[in-house]
């Protein structure tokens, strides 16, 4: 049983999909575009783009060791739950806790050098430990600790200096307190909870530290409810009216707080909904400072991935889990000196943009856009030349970020696609991305052309939901790369589609990819193919006649939401050429169709 099903939460709770609306507050996504005053406190903050997260508490005394052994799982700031250590025994880690290396200053401006914006800072985590001055209880880093100093002080006082925004991350989760563990805990202690230590808390980080955000966390608990989050954000907001607030102050629903979260995951695109989001990631493996995790992401690859979010229109909450000595690691800091130096040459590229005209990049590579500007990062660049298909709007000139070379552009076309220009490449590459920064006359428009999925090497089609088009009211395309899933697809008239291209004819074997949980199973569905008839260029002349066939299958259940299955359907018979495949469900008894994630189409050896 996973860490969050121990606290009995529903995933499908978890993506509001099975929430009330509660009186007075809308049923619908809050976003910039329905209500005002969120879309005003936001402004710094969607252009801010990148931000630091500070993981830091007890929990880097043990480091992810306990009796001398690694503590396996979440073994960073979840030591104490995944080692199952007595509150008693674990509190005596603050008589160790003494991190006289740690430099305020030195923080904000590692965060200011790395081109973050703002600074999310763990006031309290689960543990329940403070690491601010509270007199709330003595459980805290003044009180407790031989350090007796307030590092939050410090910190918002360096982070003034520094022109770095000051966030706070808080737990609604509290190991600390007994009485909120397990599955039976009592309304009344949540209530003595909330009001005798939550809101006093959270008034104190409000009004000793002026913080410009809340970063909850540990919604997941199932004595916590949207009712609960909707009463603490009217309580902050009357204390701060423009906090900006993240979802995870309820239950990760669409109404709840400013924006969505997601976490170790970089949504497929932009959201549907219109919600604005932030996807929070560490650098290795861990959130609290855990001595022996050396898994860290390249800075090339972190650095793409601020590109990638910034290309959907969100922002990178990027973690450090600084020692018990208060230093931030090393191979931590060598990757925010080295994302600094790119973001000094290329940040004009993401602070203050929006998302991509593009929802798929036709080349190796993303976009961004300022006003009448599209900035092209290109991760890599082709000899012949970096061709744009589809861009409609005139260009004015292109010159590289940094060194202001100019570069030339063409007109160009490619067979299927709309025409559009190449860009020639310059005298130089940047390994990370090369930015171009092309000027155009107007709000860059694009026609994109279709998508479509090629034969692979191994002369199969892999139909994964990330390259589908979701058609329909509420299925949605959920999380990233090859592990995105099309979910919520509770309207059965919902249907998926994809562009695909066989190369070879024949008996091909249909195999889907798929989630369900027991009490929505048995949902009946086609895979279908339509090969669309090809015409002789400029002649109009039919070189293929159309065709169309189908397998159907039935959802079975794979005991939940999150646990995927793949099953073989049937087979089809494919003719070459241009196929548009439709997946689409015949019958829904329960909440949702299904979580898809994909159809693979194997050419059966004859
Ligand atoms: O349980 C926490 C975890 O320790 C960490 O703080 C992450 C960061 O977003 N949030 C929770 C897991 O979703």
């Amino acid at each position: 049983m996973n860490k969050m099903m121990r606290y009995g939460v529903t995933s499908l709770m978890a993506a509001g999909l099975i929430s009330h609306t509660l009186p007075g507050w809308s049923a619908e996504a809050r976003t910039p575009q329905n209500d005002p005053a969120l879309r005003a406190r936001t402004k710094w903050w969607r252009d801010a783009r990148f931000g630091m997260f500070v993981h830091w508490g007890l929990y880097a005394v043990p480091a992810g060791y306990y009796r001398g052994q690694p503590v396996g799982g979440f073994g960073g700031e979840w030591i104490m739950d995944a080692a199952k250590i007595p509150i008693a025994e674990y509190e005596k880690y603050a008589a160790q806790f003494n991190p006289v290396e740690f430099n305020a200053r030195e923080w904000a401006r590692t965060a200011k050098a790395a081109g973050m914006k703002y600074l999310v800072f763990t006031s309290k985590h689960h543990e329940g430990f403070s690491m601010f001055d509270t007199a709330v209880n003595r459980y805290d880093i003044v009180d407790a600790t031989p350090y007796r100093k307030d590092p939050v002080k410090d910190l918002a006082q360096a982070c003034r200096a520094e022109g770095i925004k000051l966030a706070f991350y808080y737990s609604i989760v509290d190991w600390h307190r007994p009485e909120l563990m397990g599955n039976d805990v009592k309304p009344e202690d949540v209530d003595r909870y909330v009001n005798g230590q939550m809101k006093p808390q959270l008034r104190e980080l409000i009004t000793k530290y002026d913080p410009a955000l809340f970063w909850f966390d540990g919604e997941f608990v199932n004595w916590w409810s949207e009712e609960r989050g909707r009463d603490l954000e009217r309580y902050l907001r009357s204390l701060k009216s423009d906090l900006i607030i993240n979802n995870r102050i309820g239950k990760k629903t669409i109404r709840d707080g400013d924006y969505e979260t997601p976490e170790q995951e970089i949504p497929a695109n932009s959201l549907a909904s219109g919600r604005l989001w932030e996807t929070c990631m560490t650098m290795n493996d861990t959130w609290g400072f855990q001595r022996s995790d050396n898994n860290w992401k390249s800075t090339s690859d972190l650095t793409r991935k601020l590109i990638d979010i910034a290309s959907k229109g969100g922002n990178f909450l990027l973690n450090v889990g600084p020692t018990a000595e208060g230093v931030i690691p090393e191979p931590s800091m060598e990757r925010l000196r080295e994302m600094g130096q790119w973001m000094k040459q290329n940040g004009e590229a993401i602070y203050g943009t929006e998302k991509s005209p593009y929802r798929r990049h036709p080349f190796d590579g993303r976009c961004t856009v300022k006003g009448n500007t599209l900035y092209i990062h290109a991760f890599t660049w082709p000899s012949e030349g970096l061709h744009l298909p589809g861009l409609k709007t005139t260009i004015r000139g292109a010159r590289v970020l940094g060194s202001g070379e100019k570069v030339d552009i063409s007109s160009s076309t490619s067979p299927g696609e709309p025409k559009g220009v190449t860009l020639r490449r310059p005298s130089r590459l940047d390994p990370i991305a090369t930015v171009i920064a092309v000027r155009l006359e107007g709000v860059p428009q694009v026609e994109e052309p279709p998508f479509v999925v090629r034969t692979n090497a191994q002369g199969g089609i892999n139909l994964k939901a990330i390259d589908a088009e979701v058609h329909g009211k509420s299925a949605v395309l959920e999380g990233g790369g090859d592990q995105a899933h099309i979910g919520a697809w509770m309207n059965a008239a919902d249907y998926v589609t994809w562009n695909a291209q066989v190369d070879r004819p024949g008996t091909y074997r249909v195999e889907v990819e798929y989630a369900v949980a027991p009490d929505s199973a048995g949902a009946a569905y086609s895979v279908q193919a339509e090969r669309t008839p090809e015409v002789k260029p400029n002649s109009g002349t039919p070189i293929s006649a159309a065709s169309a066939t189908s397998v159907n299958g039935t959802v079975s259940s794979t005991g939940g939401w999150g646990n995927f299955r793949t099953e073989s359907i049937g087979t089809m018979r494919l003719e070459s050429g241009r196929q548009k495949v439709t997946v689409r469900a015949n019958s829904k008894p329960g909440l949702a169709v299904m979580n898809f994630r994909r159809v693979l189409l194997t050419p059966v050896q004859q």
